[in-house]
């Protein structure tokens, strides 16, 4: 028989990164009516949507980032023996359902797939990478909201920070009284969810003994070390290196 599903067996190997990004969530924020230019519970919900991923999705990534509308899973090994199409789709209609429940949205959303390519090294470089794209994003989401606060319309505020360097938007929110090194950490260096070990206090009915068992708990960190820096480096190398 013909086969035209040309792009069914197309493989990938570990180790991979998937990042998923809300698709049009401009629209999304404005329709829920989410705070400018940081919201809680949106980024609430969007730990949320990894926790289910790490913990209850069955594709067993090793841990995940979000910022913004995006969150990217790393995995070790990969599901459905590596095959492209199953992994994309099934991790983007996973969160977005998973994000529809936690938002009570009534509205259908859709986040986006990709595979991005990894070794236990470049994994670092990239996680580096997101966590830059974090802080400009949060430089310029303050930055936006200041000019439009002041009567700028949106896109000429977008115009007028295109391209300008960190440290002028840094300065340019000093100015107006805020300090965006003081801001939140997950606004300025997103959160990141993994598997931790804790100790737990048990009872053995057998025994009669109390017991302390270690348990593998998904947690969120909301309060990361910056990654470019030689603790922030070693941090990654432990997280990645995990099986
Ligand atoms: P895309 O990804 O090309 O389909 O289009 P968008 O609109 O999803 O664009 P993207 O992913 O570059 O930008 C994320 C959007 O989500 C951006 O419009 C800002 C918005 N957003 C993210 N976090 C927050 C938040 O905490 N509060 C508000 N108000 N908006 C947020
Ligand atoms: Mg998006
Ligand atoms: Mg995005």
């Amino acid at each position: 028989m013909d086969n035209s599903e040309i792009f069914s067996n197309l493989v990938t190997i570990p180790p991979v990164f998937v990042r998923l990004d809300g698709r049009a969530f401009h629209g999304l924020t404005r329709k829920f009516g989410f705070a400018k230019p940081f919201d809680d519970r949106f980024c609430e919900a969007m730990v949320g949507v990894s926790m289910s991923l790490v913990a209850e999705s069955g594709l067993a990534p090793v841990f995940a980032f979000t910022f913004s509308d995006e969150i990217s899973l790393y995995f070790n090994d990969l599901p459905f023996s590596g095959r492209v199409e199953k992994i994309d789709s099934v991790a983007s209609s996973y969160a977005a359902s998973a994000l529809t429940l936690a938002l009570g949205a009534t509205e259908p959303l859709a986040f986006d797939a990709r595979i991005v390519q990894a070794t236990p090294e470049s994994a670092i470089v990239y996680m580096t990478g997101r966590q830059d794209e974090a802080w400009r994003n949060h430089l310029n989401a303050y930055c936006q909201q200041a000019l439009i606060a002041e009567g700028l319309d949106a896109t000429v505020a977008a115009e007028q920070l295109k391209g300008m360097p960190a440290k002028d938007l840094h300065e340019m929110m000093h100015a107006r009284g805020v300090n965006l090194a003081k801001t939140p950490a997950w606004q300025r260096r997103g959160v990141l969810v993994y598997k931790k070990e804790v100790q737990k206090e048990g009872y053995n009915p057998i025994t009669n003994k109390r017991v302390t068992v270690t348990r593998n708990m998904v947690t969120a960190d909301r309060d990361l070390p910056l990654f470019s820096t030689p603790q922030g480096q070693l941090f990654l190398k432990n997280l990645v290196g995990r099986a």
